[in-house]
């Protein structure tokens, strides 16, 4: 028998392209609810080090899309995981850690988890963990804390909790920050 997980995840990947709407960028791949299956899907598929410069892999819960606009994500936010001049393989093994919390046992607030986000981008990759309500401080804290203990994120990995309200209409590259781990 398979090990049945508490929710069911898509994966979903986004392929840079400039004749495409951002949102016609995002390509659902495939959706598992077992270890087993989950296990199968990422000894399938590239590790995040090795897809191409601009793309993107998502993990989200199956019927919420990867973007500000699903209903699931409009009053939410995102803990960003600062990664600079990370090393492909420790890049790689972060993605793996980030995706087992997300199926895994780690937090206490399954609930306000929407999915997470791998950004490359070169020398700015990005991982995030995207939350349900930017203003439900208890969760979004709880999360944050339970990242840092569990992705053993040392003092050169910072923790920034960012609503999609503000990156949605940020100005420049800087969006405000709304916590700090
Ligand atoms: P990014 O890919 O999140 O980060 O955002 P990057 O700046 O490191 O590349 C780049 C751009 O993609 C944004 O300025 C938006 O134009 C677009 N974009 C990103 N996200 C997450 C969304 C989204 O959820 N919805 C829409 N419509 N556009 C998005």
């Amino acid at each position: 028998v398979k090990h049945p997980l508490q929710y069911v995840w898509t994966l979903w990947y986004l392929e840079n392209d400039r004749t495409k709407t951002w949102e016609d960028m995002q390509n659902e791949i495939t959706s598992f609810d077992t270890v087993e299956d989950f296990w199968n899907l990422y000894n399938h598929i590239k590790p995040p080090s090795e897809i191409k410069m601009g793309s993107d892999y998502s993990l989200f819960k199956k019927g919420i899309r990867p973007m500000w606009e699903d209903a699931a994500n409009h009053n939410g936010g995102r803990w960003v995981i600062g990664l600079n001049k990370i090393l492909k393989d420790d890049l790689d093994k972060l993605w793996m850690d980030v995706l087992l919390c997300l199926i895994g046992e780690v937090f206490d607030r399954y609930d306000e988890i929407c999915g997470a986000v791998v950004n490359i981008r070169g020398k700015s990759n990005k991982i995030s963990i995207w939350t349900a309500n930017g203003d439900n401080k208890e969760a979004v804290l709880e999360i944050g804390h339970k990242l840092r203990d569990a992705l053993r994120l040392g003092p050169q990995n910072l923790l920034q909790y960012q609503l999609h309200k503000d990156a949605m209409t940020k100005q420049g590259s800087n969006v405000k920050t709304t916590f700090t781990l």
